[in-house]
Formats: C-alpha cells, sequence, structure tokens
C-alpha cells in the first residue's frame, strides 16, 4: 500500500473536495482536524507547512501541496488506477487542465462577487470576465455532458461539480433551477463516494 497522504479537514471548509477525491482516488490518507474556530490554522506548525493558514493542505512523503486544484490534480496523477485523469499527451489532458484552471481562476472569484456582495469589476478587466458569462461558459461546457469531458468522469468534475453544489447551497443566482446544473450536481452527489461521506458527516 502506499504510504499515508496526511490530510488537514475540516468538513465546512474547501477541504471538502479534497475529501471527496481522496475518497474517489482509493487513497491511502490520515484526516487531521483543523478547528479553524481555534484558529489552528494559524498555528505556528501549521503556518509552517501552509504559510497562507488555510485549507486543504495536504502532506505527501514529506512535500506539502496546498490550493484545492493542485491537490486534486495531484491526487488524480498518483492515482492513475482511478482514472480522474487523461494521461498525459492525451488532447483530452487540455480540456480536463482548462476546467481545473477554470474553476480557480473565474468561478472561484465570480462566486465570491456574489457571496459577498462585493461590486464586480469591468468584465473586460477581470480575467473571469462576468459571473454570468462563467455560468454561460460552464453550461457549454456540460453540454451534452454528462460531464465536463463528456462521457469520462475526472478530478475536474470533483472539483468544478462540488464548487457548483456549495454555490446551490447558498442560493447563489443562475444554478438551481437551470436543468444543466441541477442534473450535473445530482450526478456528482448520487455517487456512491458523496453519499458514504455525507452518511459518515451525519453519523
Ligand atoms: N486558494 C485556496 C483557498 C483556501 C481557503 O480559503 N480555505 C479557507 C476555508 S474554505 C480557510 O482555510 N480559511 C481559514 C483562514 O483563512 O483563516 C484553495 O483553493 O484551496
Amino acid at each position: 500500500m502506499s504510504e499515508e497522504i496526511v490530510f488537514y479537514h475540516n468538513p465546512r471548509s474547501r477541504a471538502s473536495m479534497v475529501h471527496l477525491m481522496l475518497e474517489e482516488c482509493g487513497a491511502n490518507y490520515r484526516i487531521v482536524h483543523v478547528d479553524l474556530e481555534k484558529r489552528e490554522q494559524k498555528s505556528p506548525e501549521f503556518l509552517k507547512l501552509n504559510p497562507m493558514g488555510k485549507l486543504p493542505t495536504i502532506v505527501d512523503r514529506g512535500v506539502v501541496v496546498t490550493e484545492t486544484p493542485a491537490i486534486i490534480a495531484y491526487l488524480a496523477d498518483i492515482h492513475p488506477e482511478a482514472g480522474l485523469a487523461p494521461p498525459v499527451g492525451d488532447p483530452a489532458r487540455g480540456t480536463w487542465y482548462r476546467w481545473l484552471f477554470f474553476g480557480g481562476s473565474c468561478f472561484e472569484p465570480a462566486i465570491l462577487d456574489v457571496a459577498t456582495g462585493r461590486p464586480a469589476p469591468d468584465p473586460g478587466m477581470a480575467g473571469y470576465g462576468s459571473y454570468e458569462q462563467v455560468l454561460e461558459a460552464l453550461k457549454a461546457a456540460l453540454t451534452p455532458g454528462p460531464w465536463l469531458l463528456g462521457e469520462q468522469f475526472s478530478a475536474a468534475d470533483v472539483y468544478v461539480g462540488s464548487e457548483i453544489n456549495w454555490a446551490m447551497m447558498f442560493g447563489a443566482p443562475g444554478l438551481k433551477g437551470e436543468k444543466v446544473f441541477d442534473d450535473y450536481v445530482a450526478r456528482l452527489t448520487s455517487r456512491p463516494t458523496y453519499q458514504r461521506l455525507t452518511a459518515q458527516a451525519g453519523a
């Protein structure tokens, strides 16, 4: 069995997306719970690992990986048997990178505009354009679906699908009630991994 990955986690954080990915990969991991209310993420020990003092953070064979999409891509690569990343050299890998990066660099800032009510910048200046443009791009990417790579479920869906699911939960406009997003999230959340983690969280 591969060496144990140390996963710094709090279920009320972006780390949940990494938790889902660890399960999808069948990874060998150990959870270290980080209490965000007690600000354990800002302790000197934790800041040595991640100077941002943020979750998720993983340590694999002595190497620290942070930033949710980077961790998810890394896990897909070290677990090729899970089939969650097209191989290097396959053109589908381009599509996979595209949506993983889109999640971090476009969906994230756009959804933060909406969640915080902060004024959206000029769409021509903002790398993500506008919230509406981001949703249109995702709609097109998920049509006909069922996944971002078409028939193949991948790590890009773990990340982007989880982000959309989270945004729906807090009622971000233009998501719930849109068939393409409703169906996509329903597919993701009906997977055994998601169901298992939800049952564990409930227990
Ligand atoms: N760019 C990071 C963002 C991580 C992040 O902001 N995590 C939040 C929880 S969702 C956090 O740890 N906040 C605690 C803090 O900043 O004190 C990623 O994509 O993983």
